[in-house]
């Protein structure tokens, strides 16, 4: 099996920044050859950049619903700015006017007294929190699957880690009080299908009771300090950290707490589950031995300097992110001669559960020329990513390959 090459990389060459160019680097030629061993990238073809007030030029990979993804180099910052999160729609963005701390959402099913409760009283009577917490799309890394898996082609940047400020979820469980029988949430927001269809739901997933209960599982009203943007949910959205971003119910308007696994839109099927036993690339797969995917597997991002980037000097004071949904990243590990030798990266601590960690580096590359470094992250429970996506499946889901990107000393 061949290790898995830097996906799209010639297509992120479009999008080096200013950054780049203040360090006084210039970009490797689209379309360079890559180095011996490696297969060519796939067709060099520009993306096209999201053009929406407030949101910053991030790559779209769809636009019916829209999908848009941070390129590498734009997770540089600590805690993700408004601007550069990505977007994930399944369906339409609602149309929603009127007071948003006015908005109800319902909490019924298995619960002693079923409630409905404005977002005002939402904020009033509960405590609230703020983390930095990772919001990350459940198919991240699914352009790294060969063959091809079906859904938009993510390379690492369906992901991010800004501030989040809202309730826990726990809080208003407890109000409402579970029964014995509440295993499982189901979630409901207020967005038409992509066919306009307002009677039914896009997506609605759940989690089990044991997630919803933990005190980072948040009804988020604000978004980096601010008023949760329309495109990210507001007035209110789950955010289920560390799990797939499809629990992070956007426009939330109801939970249903059930007495069996929920069975909404997107829990069925092929969707957000992965084989229990590995199958043949490529193939069919049965549904019956597909598991629910719940913690995101570890990984990380290089996210200075940029793939394709030209050095002056054989110094690189390297840059970048890892995390590992419910577990905290033990070690970065950093390689410049394709995984024959390793040294650790520094690695800091996350501000708190849920959030992404910096690893920083300082290399010394031996001679100028062509060189690949690569990244690879290690949970807390010794999980480390592979060289190349596994455990194919046909939605692709779990691809997290170690990062890799291509630098050219000229010097
Ligand atoms: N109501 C609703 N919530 C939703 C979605 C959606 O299509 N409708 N998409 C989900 C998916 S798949 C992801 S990855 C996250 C993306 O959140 P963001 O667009 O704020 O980045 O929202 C989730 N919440
Ligand atoms: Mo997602």
């Amino acid at each position: 099996m061949r290790p898995s090459e830097p996906r799209n990389a010639s297509r992120r060459n479009v999008l080096k920044g200013a950054g780049i160019a203040a360090a006084g680097v210039s970009l490797l030629p689209a379309g360079m050859a890559l180095a011996q061993g490696t297969a060519p990238a796939a067709a060099p073809k520009g993306p096209k950049l999201l053009e929406m007030e407030g949101k910053a030029k991030l790559a779209v990979l769809g636009d019916k619903p829209l999908v848009a993804e941070t390129p590498a180099e734009m997770m540089d910052d600590a805690v993700t700015p408004t601007d550069k999160l990505f977007v994930r729609n399944n369906g339409q963005v609602p149309d929603i006017t009127g007071d948003p701390k006015a908005w109800k959402i319902k909490i019924d099913g298995e619960v002693n007294t079923p409630l409905e409760l404005s977002v005002g009283e939402l904020m009033s009577r509960f405590p609230n929190v703020t983390y930095q917490l990772m919001l990350e799309c459940g198919g991240n890394g699914r352009s790294f699957f060969t063959p091809e898996a079906r859904g938009n082609q993510w390379t690492n940047g369906g992901a991010g880690c800004p501030q989040w400020t809202g309730i826990r979820l726990a809080d208003v469980l407890k109000a409402a009080g579970l029964k014995s029988s509440a295993i499982y949430t189901g979630h409901y927001g207020s967005d038409p299908t992509l066919a306009g269809e307002t009677n039914k739901p896009t997506i609605s997933r759940g989690m089990p009771i044991a997630k919803a209960m933990d005190e980072h599982t948040l009804i988020a009203f604000k978004l980096n300090g601010k008023d949760l943007p329309l495109i990210h949910g507001a007035p209110v959205r789950l955010l289920v950290p560390g799990w797939a971003g499809s629990l992070s119910t956007k426009w939330l308007n109801r939970i249903w707490i059930r007495d069996k696994e929920h069975d909404g839109p997107g829990m069925g099927g092929f969707s957000y589950r992965t084989p229990k036993t590995p199958i043949v690339p490529g193939s069919k797969g049965n549904d019956k031995d597909m598991a629910i995917l719940e913690s995101m597997p570890v990984r990380s991002v290089i996210t200075f300097p940029a793939d394709g980037t030209k050095l002056a000097s054989r110094k690189i004071d390297l840059r970048g992110h890892a995390w590992a949904g419910d577990y905290d990243i033990k070690k970065v590990d950093i390689s410049t001669d394709y995984g024959v030798t390793w040294k650790p990266a520094k690695v800091d601590a996350p501000p708190n559960r849920f959030a992404w960690q910096r690893f920083t580096a300082s290399i010394d590359l031996p001679t100028a020329g062509y060189y690949e470094v690569w990244a690879k992250a290690t949970d807390s429970k010794g999980v480390t990513q592979p060289f190349a996506a596994g455990n194919w499946n046909p939605q692709g889901y779990g691809g997290n390959p170690l990062n890799r990107i291509r630098v050219l000393v000229e010097s």
